[in-house]
């Protein structure tokens, strides 16, 4: 309901009916010129976009699909930190509605190991310099017949009632707002982050490029936000990559 939305201080939020993909317009917005702080939404994603060429499914009008174009104001080697931040953005809206909502590293937001929400955050250059398109898809109303994959839920399916949009969208994007100066202190954003994150303390399976998978206990984060695994009596470091919790 585009009367009921606001922008957060300094941000604009632009709607459309349908779109292929969110990231795709923010990207191609910000290259043409478009500035820190564009929100663009869509009622249809069409060619929805996860990580590593995965795809993200979303029925018309029964999720929240979005993208949000940031430049972060914090040295480069802080900028692995902007898609932590926004599942912990996410995580923060979710957690008054969905009291078990937690985070699975990188980004996924689970809720008992079912994905309600998923991000996608994308290095882009701009004629402005470099930026960052986040892309969040939330599963808002789906019944489990409109779900994509098995491991999948929805904010209503969790809580029982039905979810205003307008203002989960508001409240989403209103963390993601107020949480940026997280940023500038990331031993605290570590800290916060640690805290929602399920993944640290369990036995996981560390996905690899070539399809090689490595088991290990998941034992921390780096300064840089990537995932310290303990294996064989030492330890490896993954900057990016899948990694699945095994059940205990
Ligand atoms: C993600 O990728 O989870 C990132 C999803 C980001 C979507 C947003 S929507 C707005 C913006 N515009 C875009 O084009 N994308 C962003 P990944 O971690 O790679 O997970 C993808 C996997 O999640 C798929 O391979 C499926 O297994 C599963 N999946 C797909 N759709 C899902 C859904 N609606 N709910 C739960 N799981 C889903």
């Amino acid at each position: 309901d585009p009367d009921r939305l606001t922008a957060p201080p300094g941000w604009r939020i632009v709607l459309s009916d349908a779109s292929p993909s969110t990231n795709a317009d923010a990207a191609r917005l910000a290259r043409e010129g478009e500035e820190a702080g564009l929100v663009v939404v869509t009622e249809h994603q069409t060619a929805g976009r996860g990580r590593l060429d995965r795809v993200w499914e979303t029925p018309a009008r029964s999720s929240l699909t979005f993208s949000v174009l940031l430049r972060p104001d914090v040295p480069a080697e802080k900028w692995p930190w902007v898609p932590l931040l926004t599942g912990y953005a996410v995580h923060a809206a979710l957690a008054d509605r969905l009291p078990e909502v937690v985070l699975k590293w990188p980004n996924d937001v689970l809720v008992e190991e079912r994905k309600v929400a998923g991000i996608l955050a994308e290095r882009i250059e701009t004629p402005q310099g470099p930026m960052v398109v986040v892309g969040i898809g939330i599963n808002v109303d789906q019944s489990l017949e409109e779900l994509p994959v098995a491991l999948a839920t929805s904010v209503s399916l969790e809580t029982g009632e039905p979810v205003d949009r307008t203002q989960l969208l508001g409240q989403v994007v209103g963390s993601l707002h107020g949480l940026q100066g997280l940023l500038d202190d990331t031993d605290s954003l570590r800290a916060a982050y640690a805290d929602v994150c399920s993944t640290l303390g369990r036995t996981v399976d560390v996905h690899l490029p070539g399809a090689v998978v490595r088991r290990g206990e998941a034992l921390d984060l780096d300064s840089s936000g990537a995932l310290v695994v303990g294996a064989d009596g030492g330890t490896f470091t993954v900057a990016a990559g899948d990694v699945v919790h095994v059940r205990p």
